[in-house]
């Protein structure tokens, strides 16, 4: 007797093991450096690395022979690595007039990018609802990524300006219309961001709606999407963080995509907050895809400019970037493209490198 009842809740256990997958992600470079505000940089070069990922995914409810749970439920947990000096923050002494001293060597710092648990996929519900709890993913850059495809190469705009976080802590919900018409993602959460604490009652709450309203037919403009997102923040009582996001995409799967976008953005003082807007347009093509069965290769480009205050001259920036790719193996990528960053002030040098870009996806 009880040894059955032993055996029974070992079954259970069992049962309810989830299925782990483990994955990992590396971002790797090497730069040169061809223009620099500050001219001892010319001629700089070095090799870095910008992302490594160590992903696990869980799923608790995978397919079982007899029983079907009527929803799925999964958790994922990542950890990225960062040079450490991107995590010290100094805060000189005003009193004190020897400003504080700190050497800080390239060591890599693990950095909890992920955490969270999702219960979605209800059966019988057509499309697929998420619910998310933890470090999640923010509605708006993760979705982006996945059409410009080239995170490795670059952050998207709206990441490289620190306009929005890639995740942050809260609660997110996220439904997938049915026959690829496109998604809703909700997100209310801290608002600081995932490499700092919450710092008040409030919460930020975002919205992005992606739509592809032709995805039903088989022509051309099936690939068609427009996009509108919505941020609303309170950083403090009196203060804003609000940004409105439109932009329209068009991919043809993995033979060409592009996208517009316009931002604008509310930051500070709520009774007279700075207005910043931009706009970012990016395109790739694959002529691997479209010249033969198997291969990927193909040229991209972008053009971002950004003025985060409009009352204040020249402080906007612009962006270009232009290159090319190879894929060795799916998830093995380098790409060799040409970054500059120009500001609008005549007087301050733009930057500019060559880069040569590694991803390895597995
Ligand atoms: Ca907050």
């Amino acid at each position: 007797m009880k040894r059955a009842l032993i055996i029974s809740l070992i079954g259970i256990g069992m049962a309810q093991a989830a299925s782990v997958k483990a994955g990992g992600t590396i971002f790797g470079y090497y730069s040169h450096t061809l223009s620099d505000p500050d001219s001892t940089k010319l001629g700089y070069n070095e090799f870095g690395i910008t992302r490594a990922y160590l992903d696990l995914k869980a799923d608790f409810t995978e397919a079982k022979e007899d029983k079907q749970p009527p929803f799925k439920a999964k958790a994922r947990i990542t950890y990225d690595a960062e040079p450490l000096s991107g995590f010290v923050k100094i805060k000189p002494d005003p009193a004190d007039s020897t400003p504080p001293s700190v050497s800080i060597s390239g060591v890599y710092m693990g950095f909890l990018k992920f955490a969270y648990g999702e219960l979605g996929a209800f059966r019988g519900m057509p499309g697929e609802l998420w619910f998310r709890i933890g470090q999640i993913p923010t509605p708006l850059v993760g979705y982006e990524e996945g059409l410009w495809g080239l995170r490795f190469v670059a952050k998207v705009m709206t990441d490289e300006y620190k306009i929005l976080n890639t995740a942050d802590r809260g609660l997110g919900a996220e439904y997938v219309f049915p026959a690829k018409y496109g998604s809703l993602s909700i997100a209310y959460m801290n608002g600081e961001g995932f490499k700092s604490g919450e710092v008040n009652e409030f919460k930020d709450i975002a919205a992005r709606l992606s739509a592809y309203p032709f995805a039903g037919l088989s022509g051309p403009l099936s690939g068609f999407g427009i996009h509108g997102y919505y941020h609303m923040g309170k950083p403090d009582e009196d203060k804003v963080r609000d940004r409105v996001i439109a932009g329209a995409s068009y991919s043809m799967g993995e033979k060409l995509g592009l996208m517009f976008s316009y931002i604008t953005t509310s930051d500070g003082a709520s009774d007279d907050p700075l207005k910043g807007a931009g706009y970012s347009g990016w395109a790739w093509v694959d002529l691997g895809k479209f010249l033969t069965q198997d291969q990927s290769f193909g040229l991209f480009g972008r053009y971002d400019s950004y003025d985060p205050d409009a009352d204040t001259e020249d402080d906007a920036t612009s962006f270009m970037i232009a290159g090319a790719y190879y894929t060795f193996a799916k998830g093995w990528q380098v790409a060799l493209d040409y970054q500059a960053k120009t500001p609008e002030d005549p007087d301050t040098n733009p930057s500019s490198k060559i880069y040569l870009h590694l991803l390895a996806q597995f």
